[in-house]
């Protein structure tokens, strides 16, 4: 079942539009009252319908898509301001979020009663006022009204739109929320950014990493571009299951033996972490090392690094996969700085390798999250971890879609590091 809301200025005139867009079989879930008639406004009333999920809404035909235009210097400051006085009116009394610390209740005592509440007064009028100055400047571009946004969702756009999102998941994502977002949750942006939040979160698939139980046991391969960060990667895992946060008994492989420096790269994270460490150039050499670490509970391969256009070296590890029986659990390593297109050409390029979980790396390089949440979608392949800096064995930390969607909105900040 899908639900959608319809208002108008009668519950019989809601229904009326309801059954227009959705049938005669739309069914009423619930009518209420959400706005009452005064001397310049009618009444409002918000009505919700379930439908079965084939139904589609019959909607007018839509204007055309305008990117909005507006002076983003001017947008920020205004969406500043707004943020400062919705934190003024979730305090009991605004005064106290403007005075310094300790001299609110002295300020409160000096002021006569009704001194106080003239202030109080005025400073409500003042977050009334940039509120509809905020509505008018968005409404006032045609552009704005070409997109159907509405100007409470104005700030919710442009951070979305700012972090890389690709056009065609914006448009869907803001379609879909107009659709089902009943009209009462619309007038705080504070809910909004939370309804947004959740939406997005729901739309990122992740992969929970456990310590591997007693009797498994788990082959791990990290496969490609140059230099995201595989082989760091793999160091700071083999340290978080081998000692760190569980005790499984861990081994390495590295495929990666023709360039110089990198045997010795791995080799050093090897012995630092006091682990076994085979170096592999066939099919018949990688099942012997494979044997010979028969005894650990995981093993990670390391592969080297490949360009998404040089196949060659992509069909190199798909030879090493396809000759071995054992169960292999692929690991697409991409960067969080590189650009939504050429993560999809990555994506597409290695996706033959039967790619079974995401890692993303360099979080700490970029403020853009929106191209990770694109691709993320896009493949539905799940995410394990997130590296975050160069550090290892610290800066690694298990996806979730809570600290994606956070980065999205809020950029990557000091506090994801704790
Ligand atoms: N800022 C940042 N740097 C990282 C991160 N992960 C790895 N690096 C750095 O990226 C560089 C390349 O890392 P490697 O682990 O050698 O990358 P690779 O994918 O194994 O590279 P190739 O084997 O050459 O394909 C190193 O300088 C790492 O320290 C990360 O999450 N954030
Ligand atoms: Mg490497």
């Amino acid at each position: 079942m899908k639900l959608f809301t319809f208002t108008a200025t009668s519950p019989a005139l809601a229904l009326q539009k309801a059954q227009k867009a959705c049938g005669r079989d739309a069914l009423v879930v619930s009518t209420k009252q959400i706005r009452k008639k005064s001397l310049s406004q009618d009444a409002l009333y918000e009505l919700v319908i379930a439908v079965e999920e084939s139904v589609t809404l019959k909607t007018e035909p839509k204007k055309p898509k305008v990117k909005p235009i507006f002076d983003d210097e001017i947008m920020d400051n205004i969406s500043q301001t707004a943020k400062q006085l919705s934190q003024l009116e979730q305090l009991t009394d605004p005064l106290e979020a403007i005075t310094p610390k300790g001299t609110f209740d002295q300020v409160k005592k000096e002021l006569k009663e009704d001194e106080f509440k003239q202030i109080k007064d005025e400073i409500g009028t003042l977050a009334d006022k940039i509120k509809i100055l905020q509505n008018m400047l968005w409404e006032e571009h045609d552009s704005a009204k070409a997109l159907n946004i509405p100007p409470e969702f104005a700030e919710i756009y442009r951070l979305a739109k700012k972090s890389g999102i690709s056009e065609s998941h914006l448009n869907t994502i803001m379609d879909e929320t107009l659709k089902h977002m009943p009209v009462y949750m619309r007038n705080s942006t504070q809910t909004i950014k939370r309804y947004f939040h959740v939406l997005l979160k729901k739309m990122i698939p992740t992969r929970i990493e456990r310590e591997i139980p007693k009797g498994e046991k788990k082959i791990m391969m990290f496969v490609g571009p140059t230099g995201v960060g595989k082989t760091t990667t793999l160091a700071k895992l083999a340290a978080k299951y081998s000692f760190l946060e569980y005790k499984n008994k861990v081994g390495i492989i590295t495929l990666d033996t023709y360039r110089i420096g990198a045997l010795e790269q791995l080799f050093q994270y090897a012995k630092m972490l006091k682990l076994p460490i085979e170096d592999v150039t066939d099919s018949i050499d990688f099942e012997r090392a494979l044997t010979s670490l028969g005894h650990c509970d995981l093993i990670l391969i390391d592969t080297a690094g490949s360009a998404p256009k040089d196949k060659e070296k992509i069909l190199k590890i798909a030879n090493f996969l396809k000759q071995t029986d054992r169960r292999i659990d692929v690991n697409l390593v991409l960067s969080a700085s590189a650009k939504l297109e050429d993560l999809n050409d990555a994506y597409q390029s290695f996706s033959f390798l039967n790619i079974d979980t995401l890692v993303i790396t360099k979080l700490d390089e970029t403020q853009s999250f929106g191209n990770i949440f694109s691709l993320i979608v896009d493949s539905k392949k799940p995410t394990s971890y997130f590296s975050t800096g160069q550090e290892v064995p610290d800066d690694i930390k298990m996806a979730t879609g809570d600290f994606l969607v956070d980065c999205l909105f809020e950029g990557f900040t000091k506090k994801v590091y704790s």
